[in-house]
């Protein structure tokens, strides 16, 4: 058995609806590839890399699964699919359905067309880092040997906290950011 960590992301409305009903939705069906153990607050997040279009919404789950890192992408492209993502259309950073990526997989470091583990813009990414600090605050990232406490440490410290605004979403069809750290980011401007 395996532990994956999955970060999900969407600011475009699926077949689920609203990008928060999406990631419900979506973290249902990941556990048809395992079991979900654990899953961050929703988070309200400002896009990265693409300005013009609208906030995110992201979180984290932890899956414990037997698949192979190579077959639990594959069943991660075809939920993407299924609500509604077109890889084949949209611009680099830019708005999407439901998007699901392998953050860490156990401690394996893998570097193959289309799999790269641990996800290669984790450390820069408050959007991934602060959910996953909600549940693995002490986890290791076997790229840089820090734990997720302390790549949020840095990042935080370096950055202009209002240009990346996370805070958790008030959500009642999941937990509402009472989880620990929530707030800590929060400039909901
Ligand atoms: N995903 C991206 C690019 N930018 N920004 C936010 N806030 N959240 C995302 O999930 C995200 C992004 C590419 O995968
Ligand atoms: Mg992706
Ligand atoms: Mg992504």
């Amino acid at each position: 058995m395996s532990t994956a960590y999955i970060g999900m992301g969407a600011n475009l409305a699926s077949c689920a609806g609203a990008p928060e009903s999406t990631l419900v939705a979506a973290a249902e069906r990941l556990g048809s590839l395992g079991r979900v153990t654990q899953r961050s607050s929703l988070y309200s997040t400002t896009p990265v890399g693409f300005d013009d279009q609208p906030r995110f919404v992201n979180a984290v789950v932890e899956l414990d699964t037997k698949l192979t890192p190579r077959a639990l992408l594959e069943n991660l492209l075809a939920i993407e699919k299924a609500f509604g993502r077109d890889r084949t259309a949209g611009i680099a950073n830019g708005p999407r359905s439901l998007d699901l990526d392998i953050l860490l997989f156990d401690n394996r470091q893998i570097s193959e067309p289309g799999l790269v583990i641990p996800h290669p813009r984790l450390d820069e990414r408050l959007f991934v880092l602060v959910p996953l600090g909600e549940i693995a605050p002490h986890l290791v990232s076997i790229g840089s040997g820090n734990t997720v406490s302390q790549l949020l440490h840095t990042l935080t410290s370096t950055m202009e906290d209002k240009e990346h605004a996370v805070f958790p979403l008030q959500f009642d069809g999941w937990r509402c950011g009472t989880g620990p750290g929530s707030g800590q980011f929060s400039s909901p401007a």
